[in-house]
């Protein structure tokens, strides 16, 4: 199937789907300007991203855990949604059924209009203390910050922590149960962005395909999702999602705004 009859496919399936589920990962936001875990994102200060987004490196060291999520929150400061986080919101607005899963902690989504959105990994947005899980906005808790600081609860004094998920740690009750909705009633699972490498949200697509759902996937490079991919568009999120449109959808989409 070459890229236009890809496309025509992709088109298809998603102007037939009545429930539509989809699953992002860093590749939707990298158009934005916010660097991918493959890509630059990958390492802070020579270190493997990865290895400083756990509970060990926190209690190792949680004044340079701090450091790589300040320097991340100050990069997203200087993003907005791109045409491709604009065009989910479009599909969402013209179905009923519609589950946004997402393992971007950018928040690019909501701020492009989305709603039915999930974030498995939860958000850098947020605070909570590692005490008494109270949250606060994670631009309050860095008022004043600098580096080498830990930003502490003002209710308990213990030290707050970012509301993501790290690995070893399970992912927010209400985001599974919404996972396992979608998984269960869609009956198109749209994959974009996403290396596929990260248990559990790595194998929806597969359990998504195992209920009979047609899978569409968006990404420049090929995937383990790619063998379960009905169509697979070799492109930028950016430019595919909104040929994906159909044309109520394209009147749908939120205008650029001013800064981006
Ligand atoms: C859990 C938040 C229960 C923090 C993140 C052994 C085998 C299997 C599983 C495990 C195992 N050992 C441990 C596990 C479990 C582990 C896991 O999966 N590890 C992997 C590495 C093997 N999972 C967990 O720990 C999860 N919890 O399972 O709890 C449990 C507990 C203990 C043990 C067992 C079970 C929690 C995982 C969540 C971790 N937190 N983020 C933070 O952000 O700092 S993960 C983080 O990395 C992201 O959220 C995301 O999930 C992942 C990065 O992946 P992608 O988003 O896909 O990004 P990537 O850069 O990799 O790829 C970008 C893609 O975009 C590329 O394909 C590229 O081609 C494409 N692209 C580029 N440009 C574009 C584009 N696409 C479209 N348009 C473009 N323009
Ligand atoms: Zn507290």
């Amino acid at each position: 199937m070459n890229a236009t009859e890809a496309r025509r496919r992709a088109r298809e399936i998603i102007a037939e789907s009545s429930a539509l589920a989809v699953l992002t990962g860093a590749g939707v936001s990298a158009e934005s300007g916010v660097p991918t875990f493959r890509g630059a994102g990958g390492l802070w200060r020579g270190r493997n991203a990865w290895e400083l987004a756990t509970p060990e490196a926190f209690r190792r060291d949680p004044a340079e855990v701090w450091e790589f999520y300040e320097a991340r929150l100050s990069g997203l400061r200087r993003v907005a949604p791109n045409e491709g986080h604009r065009a989910l919101a479009a599909l969402e607005a013209t179905r009923d059924r519609f589950w946004l899963l997402t393992q971007n902690v950018d928040g690019l989504h909501r701020d492009a209009g989305s709603r039915n959105v999930f974030e498995l990994h939860g958000t850098i947005r947020v605070a909570r203390c590692s005490d008494c899980a109270l949250e606060t906005a994670t631009e309050a808790a860095l008022r004043d910050w600098s580096p080498g600081g830990i930003p502490r609860c003002e209710a308990c004094l213990a030290h707050l922590r970012p509301a993501v998920v790290w690995f070893g740690e399970s992912l927010p009750a209400a985001a599974l149960r919404a996972a396992d909705e979608a998984i269960r009633s869609c009956d198109t699972f749209l994959v974009v962005g996403t290396s596929g490498l990260v248990q559990p949200a790595a194998s929806f697509a597969f359990q998504a395909r195992r209920r009979g759902a047609r899978v569409v996937e968006v990404n420049p490079q090929e995937t383990p999702i790619t063998q379960v991919a009905d169509v697979s568009l070799r492109g930028p999120s950016g430019a595919e999602l909104p040929a994906l449109l159909g044309k109520e959808e394209r009147t749908l989409l939120t205008p650029r705004t001013a800064d981006g």
